[in-house]
Parts: C-alpha cells; sequence; structure tokens
C-alpha cells in the first residue's frame, strides 16, 4: 500500500516535470515562429513569357529567375483579369472585380473603389499584427471623387488596410503625375496648387496633341493630353511643377522607398506591397538601363526591374531577413507592345514573345491577358519546384489568413496555402476570368469563352481581344495556344462549362 502511494506519488511528479518541459518548449517554439515579413511584387504588365524562367531566351532577369529557380514556379499562374484596376481590386480584397461594375481601369481623379468597411490583404495582416506598406502603383481611385489634391486626401491606400503609402495615383500615363505619402503630394509648393481635369484642358497648356515639338516620346494613340517631362499624357493637369516626377527616377524612387520600409520594420513582421511600374508605358528607363537589351524601352525596363528587385532581395539578405520573408512575385496582366506611344518596341522586338507561348495579351479573354508570372519563394521554407496547379491572386488573402491565423470574411478567395508552399499540388478547380467587363470560365484543362460582340483584334494595340459570334472552347493541357476551337466537337463539354459558369457567375 505505502508503495503503491510512493508510486503515484512519483507518477504525479513526473508527469508534472514532463508537463514544465513541455509549456516551456511550447513557449519557446511560439516564440522562435515569429511570424515571416511577406512582399508581394505586383509587376505592371509584365507578359507570362517575358521573363527568364518562363522561357524567354531574349531578356535577362536573373533576380526574377532567382526566386522562380528557388521557389514554386508556378505554370497556370492567375491575376483575375486582363487589366490593371480589376486585377488589382481582385488580389488586394480577395473578391472577384466582376461583381463590382466601376471595378475598370480608372481614371487619376476616380474614387476610391474599395469600400472602407471591406476586408483587404493589408487590413487582415494589420489584424495579425504586421507593419504594412504599398509602395508604387496603387490604381484603385482615391477620395470621393473629387480630389483636393493640395490638402491631405483622406481616402485611399491608408484607408484600407496600409499603415504606409507611397504612391502613384492610376498610372504613369495618367495624371496626376506626383507621388502620394500617406495621402499627401510628396513635394508640393502650396504657392503652386495642383489641378486634375479628365474633361478638358486648363487655358494656355501645352498638349501633345498641339504641340508635339515639345515631345520627348511621341504618343500613338491616346496619351495626347498633358504634356509632362517631354511625354503627353491621358488626363490634364496644371500646376505641381516642383512636385512633379521624373519618369526615368522612378524605379529608383520606389526601390528606395521600399529599402527604408523593410529596415524600419525589420524588427516587426511586415507586408510590403511592392507594386512597379515597369514594363507599363511610357516606357522610361534610367539612362544607365538605356540599350541593357536589344529591345528598346521595353526590354530596358524589364532589364531596370530585375535589377531593383535584386537590390530588394540583397537588402533582406543583409538584413538577415531573407531566410523569415515570403516573396511573391507576380503581374497585374498580361503583356502589350505598342500600348499608346511609339518607343520602338514594336520595330525592336525581335524574337522575343511576351506572351510566351499563349495566345492575346492585355485586354484579351484569351490566356495571355489573365496568365502570368507566378512564383512562391521563401528561402530554407519552400523547396524549388514547378508546379501546374491552378492558382489565382484572389487567393492570396485566404491562403495569408490561414498563414498568419486569421479568418478570410469573403466568399471568391479560397485557402491554397499548401499549394503556395509547394506542400501538395491542388490547386483551383474552377474560376471566372475577366477582360474588360467580359468574363469567362477556366475549369480543369478546359477554358470556354462565351460569344461577345466587338472587335476581333485591336489593331491599335495588336491584340486579339477573344470576342467571337461563337461559343469557343479550348482544351489547354493539348492546346496551349488556343487554335483549335472545339465547341463543335465537344457538344457535351460546352454544355457542362456553359451550365457550371452561369452557377458561378450567377452565384451570390
Ligand atoms: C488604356 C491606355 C493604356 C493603359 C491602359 C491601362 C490609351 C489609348 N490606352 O486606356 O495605355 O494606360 O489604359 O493600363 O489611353 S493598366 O495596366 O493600368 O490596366
Ligand atoms: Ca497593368
Amino acid at each position: 500500500m505505502k508503495n503503491k502511494k510512493l508510486n503515484l506519488v512519483h507518477l504525479l511528479g513526473i508527469a508534472c516535470v514532463l508537463m514544465a518541459i513541455c509549456s516551456c518548449k511550447s513557449v519557446e517554439k511560439t516564440r522562435g515562429q515569429r511570424l515571416p515579413n511577406i512582399i508581394i511584387i505586383n509587376m505592371d504588365d509584365l507578359g507570362y513569357g517575358d521573363i527568364g524562367a518562363y522561357g524567354s531566351t531574349t531578356i535577362s532577369t536573373p533576380n526574377m529567375d532567382r526566386l522562380a529557380h528557388g521557389g514554386i514556379r508556378f505554370t497556370n499562374g492567375y491575376a483575375t483579369s486582363s487589366t490593371c484596376t480589376p486585377s488589382r481590386y481582385g488580389l488586394l480584397t480577395g473578391v472577384y472585380p466582376w461583381r463590382n461594375s466601376d471595378a475598370k481601369i480608372l481614371a487619376g481623379n476616380a474614387a476610391l473603389l474599395i469600400d472602407s468597411s471591406q476586408q483587404t490583404l493589408p487590413k487582415m495582416l494589420q489584424n495579425a499584427g504586421y507593419q504594412t506598406g504599398i509602395i508604387g502603383k496603387w490604381h484603385l481611385g482615391l477620395g470621393d471623387g473629387d480630389v483636393e489634391w493640395n490638402k491631405t486626401i483622406r481616402l485611399g491606400p491608408n484607408q484600407v488596410g496600409f499603415k504606409e503609402s507611397f504612391i502613384m495615383a492610376a498610372t504613369q500615363d495618367r495624371v496626376p503625375t506626383v507621388y502620394i505619402k500617406n495621402g499627401d503630394v510628396v513635394g508640393l509648393d502650396k504657392n503652386d496648387p495642383i489641378e486634375v481635369n479628365y474633361k478638358q484642358n486648363y487655358e494656355g497648356q501645352p498638349t501633345g496633341l498641339k504641340n508635339p515639338e515639345l515631345l520627348k516620346m511621341k504618343w500613338f494613340h491616346g496619351h495626347n493630353q498633358s504634356i509632362i517631362n517631354g511625354i503627353s499624357r491621358i488626363g490634364f493637369m496644371r500646376g505641381g511643377e516642383k512636385a512633379r516626377w521624373v519618369d526615368e527616377d522612378m524605379s529608383d524612387i520606389f526601390l528606395t522607398q521600399a529599402q527604408s520600409f523593410v529596415l524600419a520594420h525589420k524588427s516587426s513582421p511586415f507586408f510590403l506591397y511592392y507594386a512597379m511600374q515597369q514594363p507599363h508605358v511610357p516606357r522610361t528607363p534610367h539612362p544607365r538601363y538605356i540599350g541593357k537589351t536589344t529591345m528598346g524601352p521595353r526590354g530596358d525596363v524589364i532589364a531596370e526591374a530585375d535589377d531593383a528587385i535584386g537590390a530588394l532581395i540583397k537588402t533582406l539578405e543583409d538584413e538577415d531577413l531573407l531566410e523569415n520573408t515570403l516573396i511573391i512575385f507576380t503581374s497585374d496582366n498580361g503583356p502589350v507592345v505598342n500600348d499608346g506611344y511609339s518607343d520602338e518596341s514594336v520595330e525592336r522586338l525581335g524574337n522575343h514573345r511576351p506572351s510566351g507561348p499563349l495566345r492575346g495579351g492585355k485586354y484579351s479573354l484569351y490566356e495571355a491577358g489573365f496568365r502570368v508570372p507566378f512564383i512562391c519563394y521563401w528561402k530554407g521554407k519552400i523547396d524549388p519546384k514547378v508546379s501546374d496547379a491552378i492558382v489565382c491572386q484572389i487567393d492570396l488573402l485566404a491562403s495569408l489568413a490561414r498563414l498568419t491565423g486569421q479568418n478570410a470574411e469573403n466568399t471568391d478567395s479560397q485557402d491554397f496555402l499548401k499549394t503556395f508552399m509547394g506542400k501538395h499540388d491542388q490547386g483551383r478547380d474552377e474560376l471566372i476570368l475577366e477582360a474588360t467587363s467580359r468574363t469567362i470560365l477556366r475549369a480543369g484543362d478546359w477554358v470556354m469563352i462565351p460569344p461577345y460582340p466587338g472587335l476581333a483584334v485591336n489593331k491599335n494595340v495588336n491584340i486579339e481581344l477573344g470576342n467571337s459570334t461563337v461559343y469557343q472552347l479550348y482544351n489547354l493541357k493539348k492546346d496551349l495556344g488556343e487554335q483549335h476551337n472545339l465547341a463543335e466537337l465537344e457538344p457535351k463539354k460546352l454544355n457542362e462549362m456553359k451550365a457550371r459558369y452561369e452557377k458561378l457567375r450567377n452565384a451570390p
């Protein structure tokens, strides 16, 4: 009896010690397992075939390739849309852009598109304790539709989840051509206020249309309004002389901002949305990149962007942060060569195929519109591989919520964290993709494009838009270039795809 009691006491004692060791270990584990930093690098109009890791032999992109070869390179990675605003809306909100009828390419003075009560990727990460920042292209609207550029802009990235912002309002080819930091135009002289207008010019102000002699880059279509830094833009602008950006310095300025953000927040988990402007028009490489490629400005700015990415990676390495930083590299939509300026990009393209093996390009319903480079890199955590899983930027919200212990509120974003981490190859079964208010279905190996009126080819940009009077059905596994419309040969498959499409489009 006495022995038994002793044994019991002993056992209890041992159990207590074990529990103490375990709990100590688990505290250590939680302490040691800091949430990773997250950087999303979102390029502007970079095509599926534009970088070495995706098959380009004509542009050297060693830094993008380093991410691709050291991480997961997705071959079926998608933006939600083949143009910028809707694509960025999908990425940041996890909501399909076609649900929001205002999610179209926005003017530089358009109102904020994201509802400030809406869940967003940066808001979700802020809840998880992240320092959140956007540096680069915004293009999701500012203010309530009547922005007063000379006062702090109260509705913008800082109101939808970014604690810090250093942005261009819309695109490099749209006014206002100024940087905006946390709602304030950078370098604005109060005695030289900025005015912006998308309807009419200000009296006496030169435009690309009337004063071509003032231009250093000729416009081809559109882009013939206010002239800033020798380049005519979309929209009219007056004033703010000192605040105007110098296009050729933009890459360096965004990079420096990105590096400062990393340094300022190196001891707390940070989320950096680095929205680079290359290779969108106007393509204005810094002089040290002119002639880096044989392809003229479009190739040169891709080389410039690649170097900037290399420099950012180096900062992470120098600060010992690379092994605790998940880097996602992608693009907002597919490529376009001539997008409205005569910059020799067409003439000097040579053998380069910005769309790679895909059909179409920016603005298109064909694959090159929205299938983009998509890479997840995390040194020491993600084993390098190529994945054919269908993944979409819209799923980053739910997947990163899983990674950081948060909940995704909306229904469109799905959790594919394991796929993004390379733990398995299960991707989406189906996806609705958008191009200038038209939508298609990708499901399994198939795509179905409903009939749409309109031009088959946009001759200005020389891109097939995907419009047709008949249904189009392609098997991407056998026909990646979408050359053989199987709609008539495969009526059963077509009907199945139509039904699936209708169901998804009509679901709340
Ligand atoms: C188009 C512009 C194009 C580009 C695009 C938006 C013209 C003729 N074309 O309207 O140059 O700015 O809008 O690109 O003005 S995106 O990548 O932001 O979607
Ligand atoms: Ca774009």
